[in-house]
Parts: structure tokens; C-alpha cells; sequence
């Protein structure tokens, strides 16, 4: 495929409302979309990476560098790539920066699948039409104002419930939210906060019936993880110690989760997570595709890989007006009774608002690849 041009946008968009986690209050989003311009087509990708290395150690600003000093040039000087399952290998030399990765294959993908005149998500082998989502609660100020969130929510029609959960903040409110919703599928995101000495505390939170506790431990462990899963009767879902293909052989292998939240920007983008979900579908081990406080960019991929088909649990992609005063895509993305229908358009399947896209971009580099004579 033809580049002609590419081009690097910051951005930045206002939360609607505070989103505390285990790690910290993000009230903003800065973010990186990628935009590769083909022949006749653009090719869009989001890169994950917040402003702080707070969930993984990737900014925008490393990400920047990254895509400039070291992606961007060996993406343009491979001459025959014939399919974008190619870039894993040619980014492969280099070491971690998954998220800078995934932000430039995920352009690649989209470029191709446009290219191609095929959906993004036909182009990934997905086998649904339609994708059940649950949603992401962030900490709040009390409990009170935590039954409210969540009552809006199930009235809205979403699929499960997901809690962000700390020490301290914790058995009351997930004790609260089961009394008051019997039936509700709920799960707890500890994002890491949790040692194995708190291994009591996970044995009694089986009497709240959850689907799944994500990532009690530290994020680079998978080895207390495997400690702790035959001690509980919750299923354990890694999310941060999950990087690679190697990584969820290691985690299964070793008994550390029953489940795998797959990020495409933690794995190192789409080529990998069908790799990841391959593998767990062959191990029987349910996949779910988390979030990354996306914009609708970054969410239309999300959506995508949603529909390959062991992606059997509700995913943390909720509609953009769970988010934004207004997404950068049209149309936005609806959640209608707790599922997304996919795009049929080709690529992504929505299409960037450029005029929206201008007003939320921050500082903006364009690269125009060398034409080669000879
Ligand atoms: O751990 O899944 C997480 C948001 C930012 C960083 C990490 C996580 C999250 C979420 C929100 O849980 C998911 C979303 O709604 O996009
Ligand atoms: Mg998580």
C-alpha cells in the first residue's frame, strides 16, 4: 500500500465526570491519533498512552518519539508489505512500546480494510454482528452516589457492571451494590492494588457472586496470581500483566487467571490480540476486550475486535456519551440495550468529524515519506 503522508495529532478532550481509579482521578484525556493517507484512502489509529505513566510506563510524549524516531521510519522502509499481520514482526526487533505499536498498525489496518473495501472487523476474520457491553465505574465520593451511578447505568441498559475497587474502598461497596442489585452481572477492577497478604479479603468477596476480579495483584506478577486463583472461588481476569501472546501462555499455563481481558493497545495492537484470542479460544478461556478511556477512534477498533467470536463477555466499550460532550467520530457510538451493532462501512466504520478533530488537537506533525527514484 501507497503512503503518501502521515500525520501525528495530540488531542485532548474533557471527561464528563472524574474517572478515579486504584491509580489516581483522570477529569481529561490527552491522547495521539495516528492518520495514515493512501491512495485514496486515510487509515485512523489511537494510542492509548495517558499523560502520566500511571497504568503502563508509555506517555504521549515516549509514544511520540517512539512513532517518530523508530516505527515510523522501519513501517517506510519495508517496501512489500502485503498484510498488516506484517507489522507485529517488522516492529518486533524493538522492545515493548506496545501502545506507540498499536497506534501505528491500528492506522495500517484501517488503511487496508478501506483499501480493500471490506469493514475492519470482516477484515480481522469477526463472525458477529452485533457486541454486548457492560460498563466501567470509576471510585465515587460515597456509596450513595455509587447506587445511583449504577442504577443509571442498568437503566441504560448495560450489560454488567464493572467496580473500581482499592484498599479501604471496597467489601462495603460491592456489598451495597449486590444487596440493592441481586441479579446484576458485577465484577470488581483492582488495577493492582492488592498483595497476596490480603488473600482473606478475596476469599470473602465470593459471597458477592462476581463474574470476575481483574488484576488483584501487581501488574508485572503472574506468579502470585497463580498463588492466589486456587485459593478463591472469584475467577481471576489479568489485564496489565498481559502483553503478548507469550504472556497469556505463561498466565494460563501457570493457572494465574480463568480469563483474559485483551487491550489492543497493551498487546501491541490487532495482529496480537487475534493471536491472544486464538489462543484462549483452543484453552477455553473467555476473552473480553477492555478500555482505555478511548476516544471514538480508538473505540470503532475496540469494536471490531470485539466481534471475533471468543470474545464471549460483555467488554468495557461504552457509548461515547458515557464519556465526551462530544466524540470526534460520526456517527458517535450507541449503546442500544446493552449492545453495539457493527459498522458495515468499510475500515472502521465511522468516520472521523474533522471539523471536531481540529478543535480537540493540541499540537499537530506531519511526515512525508522520502519517494524513492531508483
Ligand atoms: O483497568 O480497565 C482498566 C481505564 C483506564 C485505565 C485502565 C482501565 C480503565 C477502565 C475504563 O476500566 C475502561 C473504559 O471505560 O474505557
Ligand atoms: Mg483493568
Amino acid at each position: 500500500m501507497e503512503i503518501n503522508k502521515i500525520v501525528l495529532r495530540r488531542m485532548k478532550l474533557d471527561l464528563l465526570s472524574p474517572f478515579q481509579t486504584s491509580f489516581g482521578v483522570q477529569t481529561d484525556r490527552e491522547f495521539m491519533i495516528v492518520e495514515l493517507h493512501g491512495e485514496s484512502n486515510i487509515g485512523y489509529g489511537e494510542c492509548v498512552a495517558s499523560a502520566k505513566p500511571l497504568y503502563s510506563e508509555e506517555t504521549v510524549g515516549t509514544v511520540e518519539l517512539m512513532l517518530k524516531d523508530i516505527l515510523i521510519p522501519a513501517l517506510l522502509n519495508e517496501k512489500a508489505i502485503k498484510h498488516p499481520d506484517e507489522l507485529s514482526e517488522i516492529f518486533k526487533p524493538f522492545r515493548r512500546n506496545n501502545m506507540a505499536k498499536s497506534a501505528l498498525e491500528g492506522a495500517y489496518w484501517d488503511l487496508y480494510a478501506k483499501e480493500n473495501n471490506v469493514p475492519l472487523h470482516v477484515a480481522l476474520g469477526g463472525t458477529k454482528s452485533e457486541t454486548e457491553v457492560g460498563v466501567s465505574i470509576g471510585i465515587q465520593d460515597s456509596t450513595e452516589e455509587l447506587l445511583k451511578v449504577v442504577e443509571g447505568f442498568l437503566e441504560e441498559g448495560y450489560k454488567r457492571i464493572k467496580l473500581k475497587i482499592k484498599p479501604g474502598n471496597d467489601m462495603v461497596i460491592l456489598k451495597a451494590v449486590r444487596e440493592k442489585f441481586p441479579d446484576i452481572k458485577m465484577m470488581a477492577d483492582a488495577n493492582s492494588a492488592y498483595t497476596l497478604e490480603d488473600v482473606e479479603l478475596f476469599k470473602e468477596m465470593s459471597e458477592f457472586n462476581l463474574m470476575m476480579i481483574e488484576q488483584p495483584l501487581a501488574h508485572d506478577d503472574i506468579i502470585d496470581h497463580s498463588k492466589l486463583q486456587p485459593e478463591i472461588q472469584t475467577p481471576i481476569c489479568l489485564d496489565e500483566s498481559i502483553h503478548s501472546l507469550e504472556d497469556a501462555k505463561k498466565a494460563i499455563g501457570l493457572g494465574s487467571c480463568k480469563i483474559i481481558n485483551i487491550k489492543i493497545g497493551r498487546v501491541g495492537g490487532l495482529s496480537e490480540a487475534k493471536r491472544i484470542h486464538d489462543y484462549c479460544q483452543s484453552q477455553d478461556i473467555p476473552v473480553w476486550c477492555g478500555g482505555m478511556l478511548e476516544s471514538g477512534i480508538g473505540r470503532a477498533h475496540n469494536i471490531a475486535i470485539s466481534s471475533l467470536p471468543n470474545f464471549t463477555l460483555p467488554g468495557d466499550t461504552a457509548a461515547s456519551s458515557r464519556y465526551w460532550h462530544e466524540d470526534i467520530i460520526t456517527p458517535e457510538v450507541v449503546v442500544e440495550q446493552g449492545v453495539i451493532s457493527l459498522p458495515t462501512a468499510p475500515g472502521i466504520g465511522y468516520d472521523p468529524n474533522m471539523e471536531l478533530m481540529e478543535k480537540y488537537t493540541t499540537s499537530i506533525e506531519e511526515i512525508i515519506p522520502q519517494k524513492m527514484t531508483s
